[in-house]
């Protein structure tokens, strides 16, 4: 599939748009400052977003993660959805008070070649809507299992081959250590993934960072560059989005 010239997809980690401390809070300063760098911004957009104290605090409660289970809380699944929603809605909220044209796609409309998606988010793009993704609790044999937002922008990377792929997370990049000592990794090298030690949420369900460098990984091997940058930080964001290197952490797209 063909490169469409200037898309660009940012992820909003869950970490940075809610307080993974607390379940069901919103960052609502960090979801205002991520809208309006991106209305600062003339590229094409399409937004992913994360589940953060929201879907994954209810999908932990239910047992719920990326394997297909079988046994599950029907009514958890039913919250787990019903949160993604909310925080959505508070997406779309803020994004539409900065002048964006968000509109949201749940995984609901996908087939399985994914053309119809492809169709309809190239129609959006050229009519100024900028789609919007969130992970969500998904059908799968027998089951249900969670399609984390990494996962999604995979998929998207994919079928679009979108300019840059931007992960918005709450530290400044990469880090070497655990401990986030001294400054982030300017430039991931695939060769580095496997040494490098994360410090997780433990909330998370999907994996956490270093499932979401692996789901870079193999990003960039779609050729796509990929940025992690602070998502608190609005200078960072912008750097990004202009595609300077420097910024957070880039794993270049290998052509
Ligand atoms: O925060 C998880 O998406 P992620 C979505 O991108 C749910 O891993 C429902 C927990």
């Amino acid at each position: 599939m063909g490169r469409v010239v200037d898309n660009i997809i940012v992820k909003f980690g869950g970490s940075v748009i809610t307080d993974k401390k607390h379940p069901l809070s919103l960052n609502l300063d960090a979801i205002n400052s991520l809208s309006r760098t991106l209305a600062m911004h003339s590229s094409k957009k399409i937004i992913v977003h994360g589940g953060g104290s929201f879907g994954h605090y209810y999908a932990k409660l239910a047992g719920l993660n990326t394997k297909c289970k079988h046994i599950y809380e029907v009514n958890k699944v039913v919250l787990t959805r019903k949160s993604m929603f909310e925080l959505n809605s508070h997406v779309i909220d803020s994004l539409t008070s900065y002048g964006l044209n968000p509109y949201t796609i749940t995984p609901f409309y996908w087939n399985k070649d994914f053309s119809e998606l492809k169709s309809l988010i190239l129609k959006l793009l050229s009519q100024n809507f900028s789609p919007v993704f969130f992970g969500d609790v998904v059908p799968c044999k027998g089951g249900f299992r969670i399609l984390s937002g990494d996962d999604i922008s995979y998929i998207l990377c994919r079928m679009l081959k979108p300019s840059r792929m931007i992960f918005c997370i709450d530290v400044d990049g990469i880090f070497q250590s655990p401990r986030l000592e001294g400054s982030p990794i300017k430039e991931l090298d695939p060769k580095m993934v496997k040494n490098i030690i994360v410090k997780e949420h433990i909330i998370d369900v999907t994996g956490g960072m270093l499932r979401k460098i692996k789901i870079a990984y193999k990003i960039s091997k779609l050729g796509v560059d990929v940025f992690f940058v602070n998502g608190f930080k609005q200078d960072a964001l912008l750097k990004a989005l202009n595609g300077e290197y420097g910024v957070g952490t880039c794993m270049r797209g290998v052509h």
